[in-house]
């Protein structure tokens, strides 16, 4: 630690240190020194395999931002002493760090539909902000993150090669997954679908990573490691997979697993209010999908660790990514309950 802090300036014995947040990829501190607070990420480079590409996109955005909308509230990275956007520092890994912004916070659960409207309006504004923006010059910091084409692949790939044991045992979960393939068909249409627009796309729309104020309104996103050229149906997608339900990927009661409307209304206003003029009728038509897409995707990926004993997410117990993708796959079967309502009901903005 004293090296990276060092390689900000900061001299460990002046900080304090504390582990902070959730996030099952990166590892993260809050560090302060004095009056000043950040935020400093480790990046895992078994995921993100050019941590560069991260810091390329950050200046590109930050330039942009600069001279296109410089009322925009973009937290800029801190530099280090010698003025790159990220530290690296040999054998050991890559580092960024940001000013943790005074008079904000952050919440872990989303507790009343007024925190998730405005968060999805701040995840709409950072897209709309970035219209301008050719999507093409960004770097792919994760390949084929989004591609459900991809996930599927994978995941029909672990069921050949995956841990025969868990294999069998997952046989009911495993045919339900499969059962559900539409959902992978609409997204080839989607990529053949030119009225379906590439966009700046933050995906991993949790709610901790949206900054309040201390009036409760949105002030910024954060985390920006996945900013990358992805639809719109990511970002709207997977904040349905986390604002929806009362609790999280982590529950095991799967009793307590439901879609709350109110939520469901919430984020689509919010989006919306940014975003209206922005997305094509053919988007628009796609609010209730996204919610499948990223429920049923992130099942997927939790069912296909399970099925290669973890090597991604890694197990804090045993089943851990078998409960996981339990837990996700009941949350799409609730969601699909109210298509009805939420699709082509009085929340609708489609052009059904
Ligand atoms: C990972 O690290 P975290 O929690 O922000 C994952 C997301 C998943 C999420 C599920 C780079 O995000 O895609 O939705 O876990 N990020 C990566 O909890 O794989
Ligand atoms: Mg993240």
């Amino acid at each position: 630690m004293d090296k990276v802090l060092a390689g900000y300036g900061l001299k460990e014995v002046h900080c304090a240190i504390r582990p902070y947040g959730s996030g099952l990829i990166n590892y993260t501190w809050v560090i302060c020194s004095g009056d000043n607070e950040f935020i400093l990420q480790k990046v895992n480079q078994n995921v993100f395999r050019e941590p560069e590409a991260i810091a390329w996109n950050l200046e590109f955005i930050d330039n942009y931002l600069a001279q296109q909308n410089a009322e925009y509230f973009f937290v800029s990275p801190v530099k280090t002493v010698s003025g790159e956007t990220m530290l690296h520092i040999e054998g050991d890994g890559y580092y960024r760090m940001f000013p943790f912004v005074k008079g904000s916070h952050s919440v872990d659960v989303v507790e009343e539909p007024q925190q998730a409207y405005e968060a999805a309006r701040q995840f709409g504004l950072f897209t709309k902000k970035l219209s301008g923006l050719n999507v093409d010059e960004l770097k792919i910091t994760l390949p084929s993150f989004h591609d459900l084409v991809l996930r599927y692949e994978q995941f029909l790939e672990a069921l050949e090669n995956g841990n025969g044991q868990r294999v069998a045992a997952a046989g009911a979960v495993i045919g339900e997954l499969k059962a559900h393939s539409a959902i992978v068909d609409r997204f080839r249409e989607i990529l053949e679908n030119p009225d379906f627009k590439r966009r700046v796309t933050h995906h991993d729309t949790k709610i901790s990573n949206v900054l309040f104020d201390e009036a409760n309104k949105g002030l910024c996103v954060i985390d920006l490691d996945t900013v990358m050229p992805g639809y719109f149906i990511s970002d709207v997608g997977d904040m349905m997979r986390t604002y929806l339900c009362p609790v999280s990927e982590e529950e095991k009661d799967f009793s307590k697993i439901t879609v709350r409307e109110d939520y469901y209304k919430a984020i689509v206003n919010g989006y919306l209010e940014e975003m209206q003029d922005e997305l094509t009728p053919a988007e628009k038509a796609h609010f209730f999908y996204s919610g499948l897409f990223m429920i049923y995707m992130q099942a997927l990926r939790f069912l296909t660790d399970h099925l290669n004993d973890d090597r991604y997410y890694g197990a804090k117990y045993e089943g851990h990514n078998f409960v996981r993708a339990q837990n996700q796959l009941t949350l799409l079967n609730r969601l699909l309950e109210k298509r009805k309502i939420l699709e082509y009901g009085i929340f609708s903005h489609s052009s059904h």
